[in-house]
């Protein structure tokens, strides 16, 4: 049962700060990190709720990703390791927001019977606490883990600084009662990164240009020291990691992935001195990751290898592998259509018109990893991703089961066919199939470009981004702009949409699209055309309209 005299007394100590309202968005709670403690205290209660309920390990992970190192936040994995299920995020704000102790605990109490959170005869909650490295880390972490044990019988296991994916790797792993420390997961990731280089097929030959050395930016966040921890053990790889802690710069402060995509420049720490090598970028938390090479001439920009040629990457490679499967006819019930590529709107026009030539088929989801990660659960081989470098595949239990068989030597299918489902066997295992995860990627990256014999350039001239521009325009408010079909289409306010529709006839290859952000309180206009001065026009002409 509810002890209501220890959530009273402990929730004193976290009183709301006058004025604060927060909100659980796509990525939890985010704000400054001086006014947090109360809202993770407060999660870690939910947390506790959570795995009461759920009857399953719980992660509470405390970051705000790739914001300013004075931001912090915190978001929960759920059993699966995914995001937190919807229904339960008006609960957390609802808890976040309760102004005293005595309607904090009101609502848990109300809570806890709407939900039938068993207490009784149950095993008790058992919660995995992370944080990346940010300085406010310690103290909000601690505030969690208060929170926690205010549920009474629940355990709070701080697993110290890791990447926001090595938490969620770790719920996932505990709920299907595999071995879940930080060593099983750079073991699990090395040993299937080492299973996929010995069955790269012999005499691959290397395409020109191509250069064995990968420089990392680490965004001087917890993903460098991680990776480095990696690369030791791997011992066949040539990485080099630079901006990897807070010795050497401020935490996403003119690097890491989210700058360098969106910005399109290179990170500090590289130049011109770096021309002609494969560079890479994390985030802050790791969760995202994106390709880039720097030009010889200081000025130009750099060559950006987005999320959307990751996942055409990986989407070449699965489909090489499965039409070595599909060979057979015994297979019919397996065949390519059980494939599916996942994007947002977002995703370069150019990239979507590749894959769909290629065969595969192509779903639009709003933006948000919840979303997609749903929808890639639909398919036996689902892959997801953001342009931003967020994204990650899912197979599914029953294709794992049909590989297994497929991959066993006394299965009737041929060398190539067995060599196929090992290797599909072995991505199951290298990437995080909890949440997008930039060391999973990287290495998975790395390998299918030896497998391929392909230089990064090899790798971008896949195909050819169109030019495309983001723009943000501040509005009274956001929550008038109303979307469908996947945030492709305006439905209010009326007129809006077939303005747009006769703005985006006037050009060439010209798309364009609207919709309310769900992480700041602006509207964003997307638009892409054949030239960039076209996409640039484009775009501002439409922000007139929704302004
Ligand atoms: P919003 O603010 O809803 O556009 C942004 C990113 C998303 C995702 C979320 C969450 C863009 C255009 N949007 O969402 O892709 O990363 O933040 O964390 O990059």
């Amino acid at each position: 049962e509810l002890q209501k005299s220890l959530i009273l007394e402990s929730s004193s100590r976290f009183l709301i700060p006058q004025g604060v309202k927060v909100s659980y968005g796509t990525a939890g709670f985010r704000e400054d990190a001086s006014i947090l403690s109360s809202t993770v205290y407060r999660v870690g209660i939910l947390a506790a709720l959570r795995s009461l309920k759920t009857q399953s390990v719980i992660g509470v992970m405390i970051t705000a990703s790739h914001n300013k190192v004075s931001d912090n936040g915190v978001k929960i994995a759920d059993p699966s390791g995914g995001m937190l299920s919807q229904d339960w995020e008006p609960f957390a704000d609802e808890l976040a927001n309760a102004p005293s102790p005595q309607q904090l605990l009101q609502l848990i109490t109300e809570f806890v019977e709407k939900e039938r959170i068993p207490f009784d005869g149950v095993r008790p909650a058992e919660i995995l606490l992370g944080r990346d490295t940010r300085p406010s880390g310690e103290a909000l972490l601690e505030a969690a883990r208060q929170g926690v044990t205010s549920i009474v019988g629940a355990v709070a296991s701080d697993m110290g600084i890791l990447t926001t994916p090595q938490l969620h790797w770790m719920v996932r792993a505990r709920n299907k009662g595999i071995k879940a420390s930080e060593q099983d997961y750079f073991e699990q990731l090395s040993n299937s990164f080492r299973c996929l280089m010995d069955l790269i097929p012999t005499g691959q030959s290397k395409c020109d240009g191509m250069n064995d050395k990968l420089v990392v930016d680490g965004a001087n966040g917890v993903g460098g020291a991680k990776l480095q921890i990696l690369h030791k053990l791997l011992n066949v790889l040539d990485i080099e990691v630079r901006n990897s802690s807070q010795d050497e710069g401020v935490l996403n402060d003119g690097v890491g992935a989210d700058y360098v995509q969106k910005e399109k420049v290179a990170p500090r720490g590289f130049g011109s001195k770096d021309a002609g090598i494969r560079c890479a970028s994390l985030d802050g938390d790791a969760d995202r990751l994106v390709y880039f090479s720097v030009p010889p001439e200081s000025n130009a920009p750099i060559d950006l290898v987005d999320g959307d040629k990751i996942l055409s990457l990986f989407a070449v490679f699965i489909r090489e592998q499965l039409s070595f499967l599909n060979e057979k006819e015994d297979i019919k019930n397996f065949d390519k259509s059980r494939l599916g590529i996942i994007q947002t709107a977002y995703a370069n026009g150019a990239s979507t018109n590749y894959l769909k030539h290629l065969g595969l088929e192509v779903n639009l989801t709003p933006t948000g990893v919840k979303y997609l990660h749903e929808k890639a659960a639909d398919f036996d081989i689902g892959i997801y991703f953001e342009a931003n470098g967020h994204g990650t595949i899912l197979f599914s239990e029953t294709f794992i089961e049909w590989l297994e068989v497929r991959s066993n030597k006394l299965s009737s299918g041929s060398k190539e066919a067995e060599k196929a489902a090992l290797r599909l066997l072995a991505v199951s295992k290298l990437i995080n199939q909890a949440v997008g995860d930039a060391l999973s990627g990287v290495l998975l990256v790395e390998v299918i470009l030896k497998h391929m014999g392909w230089s990064i350039h090899r790798w971008n001239e896949l195909y050819h981004d169109l030019p495309s521009r983001q723009l943000k325009v501040k509005v009274a408010d956001r929550t008038s702009v109303v979307t469908a079909n996947a945030e492709t289409v305006v439905v209010r306010p009326p007129g809006l949409q077939e303005a747009i529709n006769a703005e985006t006839a006037k050009y060439t290859q010209g798309r364009c699209f609207v919709r309310p952000s769900g992480t700041e309180d602006v509207v964003r206009v997307y638009a892409e055309a054949s030239t960039q001065e076209a996409a640039d026009t484009l775009a501002n002409c439409v922000a007139k309209l929704v302004d």
